[in-house]
């Protein structure tokens, strides 16, 4: 029902008034304005869309209800977002075009419904769009079954593509374009196998939250990351094939963009994309396998060394560019502040994230009796006869940049043990992938917290504590790992 209040709020207010339902409708194909209903209520967002952060999906519901969306995108239920369509409110919709009070409901597509089976055992933040962590005992493999790789997805997992069929366009910066199929690219270039981690950005962002103040997204916690043994071809030998001179790159070619299936985009630096070093792959395969549906079936990008967010899933398009990627993002998220910066940000003033800062984590802490001792190495190696604790975990470094050292506290910071660094069979022509690590205490010497920081080949070390790194996104929560026993 309307309630009476409302209307005399729209009658009231002269640029607030009604709207028959077929108005609404018919708007949005004449006109440069975004009209919307939610409720009983008529909204202009127009002002929003550039603002949205899952980017232009939002005009799928231009002109009608968005309600059914946010039944799945239930990302949206909350306070917060209410409060910003309140913003953009225009009007009341016609009772005369209302049921019993309200809007007819719209029937929408569920994009979700061809999401892929996924493992039981992962540890789900939110199922659509589908965000998932490696459980804690698979981050103590070097490389994480394919099946246990953690999940993130901004949207839906484009229906899947067959993988012969599947094309990418490759456009210039001059403006032509060459096409390649999935074939192609297997059949006509080197193949190339490297292993890497992909770390999200909001890895450990739970951690900022609980040890600084609360931040926005997906609260995850040390199970943002993975490892893989990718195979695929170069980047770099894919363009110079379509035309580009990567040796001696054009003066307007500065970013590599890259466009997924479902609309997510993001970009490199050119430097970075065409790097003969830098392993920047046009990958197929994952653990010997074709990619799973999750992590980008047929063909994704991997840039090895940078924030995961770059490595473009589901690859449709790439782009030869003096512009980063337009996409929400690369300009709207992947970014840090400083710890006094809110929501009101100029976005445009802070650069995207690349290569990563150095990031440890303890993935496990475990007691062994002083009778299951014997030939257990790591006793040996920290010459302990008693009651042990063991803690393990990972570190790595973006950039390529090798981890040199892990030092870890058993009472809380007031003294340090350096672990053992557990030796991996890696491929690639950086440091790619994390560092396992292991170290045994006396059960006596545990004290409050046990801590764990890392050091990478360019003596980089983690920030000590939250506070002094806090951002509002809660992006590179890389402070030192404290976990309390
Ligand atoms: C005026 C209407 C809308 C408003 C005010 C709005 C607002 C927002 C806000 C505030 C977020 C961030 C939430 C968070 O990070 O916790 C968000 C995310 C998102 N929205 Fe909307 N939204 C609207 C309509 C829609 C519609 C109609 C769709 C889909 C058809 C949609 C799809 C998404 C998606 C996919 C995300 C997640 C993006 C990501 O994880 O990167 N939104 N929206
Ligand atoms: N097309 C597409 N590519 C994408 C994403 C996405 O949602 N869509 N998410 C990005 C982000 S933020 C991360 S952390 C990684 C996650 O890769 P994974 O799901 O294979 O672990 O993919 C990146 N590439
Ligand atoms: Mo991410």
């Amino acid at each position: 029902m309307v309630s009476s209040q409302r209307v005399a709020v729209a009658e009231s207010e002269p640029s607030r008034r009604l709207y028959r339902l077929d108005e609404i409708h018919r708007h949005n194909s004449t006109a440069d304005s975004y009209w919307v209903y939610y409720g009983t209520s008529v909204y202009d967002i127009t002002d929003w869309v550039p603002n949205h952060p899952g980017g232009e999906v939002i005009l799928r519901a231009v002109g009608g209800n968005i309600e059914p969306y946010w039944n799945i995108f239930t990302i949206h239920k909350k306070q917060e977002v209410h409060d910003i369509l309140e913003q953009y409110l225009i009007g009341e919709i016609d009772p005369r075009d209302l049921v019993e009070g309200k809007a007819p409901n719209d029937e929408v597509d569920d994009p979700f419904k061809k999401d892929p089976e996924r493992s039981d055992a992962l540890i789900v933040r939110s199922s659509r769009p589908c965000n998932a962590e490696t459980p804690k005992d698979q981050l103590e493999t070097f490389i994480t079954p394919s099946d246990q790789h953690y999940v993130r997805n901004h949207l839906w997992v484009p229906p899947l593509q067959d993988a012969e069929s599947h094309r990418l366009t490759i456009e210039l910066n001059d403006g032509t374009e060459k096409e390649y199929s999935v074939r192609d690219l297997r059949n006509n270039f080197q193949h190339h196998t490297i292993t890497a981690t992909l770390q999200c950005s909001g890895n450990r962002r739970a951690h900022m939250s609980a040890e600084a103040q609360a931040t926005s997204g997906l609260q995850w916690d040390v199970g943002a990351i993975s490892n893989t043994e990718w195979t695929g071809v170069r980047l770099r030998d894919v363009l110079r094939d379509a035309g580009l001179q990567v040796d001696e790159l054009p003066e307007d070619v500065k970013h590599i963009q890259f466009t997924g299936a479902e609309a997510y985009g993001a970009s490199v630096p050119a430097i970075k994309a065409l790097d003969r070093y830098g392993d920047v792959l046009l990958v197929f395969e994952m653990n010997g396998q074709p990619l799973m549906p999750d992590h980008g079936y047929p063909l994704r990008l991997l840039c090895p060394g940078h924030v995961a967010a770059r490595s473009v899933k589901w690859l449709q398009k790439i782009t030869v560019s003096e512009d980063e990627s337009w996409s929400q993002w690369q300009r709207r998220d992947y970014k840090c502040f400083g710890p006094n910066q809110r929501s009101d940000v100029d976005w445009d003033r802070a650069s995207s994230i690349q290569e990563t800062p150095v990031q440890s984590a303890i993935t496990s802490i475990s007691t062994i009796a002083k009778d299951r001792l014997a030939n257990l190495r790591l006793a040996q190696v920290y010459g302990l006869e008693e009651d042990i604790v063991r803690v393990a975990g990972y570190a790595m470094s973006g950039g390529g940049r090798g981890i040199i050292r892990v030092d870890v506290s058993p009472d809380n910071g007031r003294t340090w043990q350096q672990a053992r660094l557990i030796k991996d069979e890696c491929k690639g022509s950086k440091s790619w992938s994390w560092k396992r690590w292991e170290i045994a205490f006396s059960k006596h010497d545990l004290a409050k917290c046990v801590v764990v920081k890392a050091i990478d080949d360019s003596y980089n070390c983690q920030p000590e504590s939250f506070p002094a790194t806090y951002n509002f996104k809660g992006n590179l929560a890389t402070a030192w790992h404290r976990v309390p026993v």
